[in-house]
């Protein structure tokens, strides 16, 4: 009946859906039976990671139609599997998740699409041999964010002498940031890279290192603000000025960052919007109201220089 129920579902529409769930689920403020969704989430790493778990708990409510039950894997991959397959057995209505990292998720996507449950992938991509193995994906294009971090830099800073502070080592924004920053600057004006996994406190141990394997060192591109925020105590505690003895160029535009970008201790930043939960809820009802949603979601990024007032600042959601 469970497998029945979601196939039928997914193919007939929303009438036979409610005749086949309309007893015994638990009601939302409209009397219909909530959407039940399990989430998981990678972490709570960054500023970023913050917001949008924010984002996703305040539009996936009861008062909007939604069982919400939403796991953190601290950055664990192993835990986003556990959560998932806890999910299948809890016979949720869908599952979504943003994967720590791209790949080691073929068994667990081909047993949630032979469960039939739909699977909406947030933020991050996967890359399985599993055929087509989510309903849609929304997020940013993490290669164009570094992209336009790299024609700033190269367009403002031809002949710096660059350290990458990479993002969790496999994972989609560090593998695409990472591609389109460097295909601008040019390799050859890479002088080191480290991951600092998307945290503060790895983002200074990095930066600590590299500035005394690096003394040429005089511009950080950091794949997201949290790592930034972590360069710029360990470029002071060197003594130096961050923002001026060492250009700092992120991704992500969250309030810590952006408040450094004011202060002048960052130079340049490629906003990564975290706030699209509503739009996650979205892609979910018209999922279970059978209708078709668009295979790809991108979330669109500004990006913002040392002109930005505080009260520009003040004024952001996140
Ligand atoms: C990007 C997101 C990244 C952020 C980091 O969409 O996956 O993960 O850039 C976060 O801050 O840790």
């Amino acid at each position: 009946m469970f497998m029945k129920k979601k196939i039928i579902a997914a193919g007939l529409g929303l009438a036979l859906a409610v005749a086949l769930t309309g007893c015994g689920g638990d009601k939302g403020d409209t009397g219909t039976d909530l959407i039940k969704v399990g989430f998981s989430q990678l972490g709570a790493e960054s500023g970023w990671r913050t917001a949008n778990t924010e984002s996703v708990q305040a539009s996936l409510s009861k008062e909007n139609g939604f069982d919400l039950t939403f796991v953190d894997a601290q950055q664990k991959q192993e835990n986003q599997i556990k959560a998932l397959r806890d999910f299948i057995q809890q016979d949720v209505d869908v599952i979504a998740f943003s994967p720590v990292v791209e790949t080691g998720w073929d068994e667990v996507l081909q047993e949630i699409k032979d469960a039939g449950i739909p699977l909406v992938l947030v933020d991050r991509n996967v890359n399985t041999s599993v055929v087509d193995p989510y309903v849609t994906w929304i997020g940013a294009d993490f290669k164009l964010e570094g992209t336009m971090a790299g024609q700033w830099v190269a367009a403002n800073y031809p002949d710096a002498k660059i350290f990458e502070l990479q993002g969790t080592m496999g994972s989609a924004p560090q593998l695409d940031r990472e591609a389109g920053f460097d295909a601008e600057v040019g390799v050859e004006n890479i002088i080191g890279r480290a991951t600092g996994n998307f945290t503060r406190a790895e983002g200074k141990a990095a930066t600590e290192a590299a500035l005394q394997a690096y003394p040429e060192m005089n511009l950080i591109f950091a794949h997201n603000d949290d790592m930034g925020l972590g360069a710029v105590e360990a470029i002071k505690a060197a003594g130096k000025v961050p923002g001026v003895d060492i250009i700092i160029v992120t991704v992500d535009g969250v309030r810590a960052g952006m408040q450094a970008l004011v202060d002048g201790e960052f130079n340049y930043i490629v906003e990564c919007n975290p706030v699209f939960g509503d739009q996650i809820a979205g892609l979910i009802k018209d999922i279970m109201a059978g209708k078709s949603v668009p295979k790809t979601t991108i979330v669109v990024d500004a990006a913002f220089d040392q002109t930005i007032t505080q009260a520009f600042v003040d004024a952001r959601a996140y």
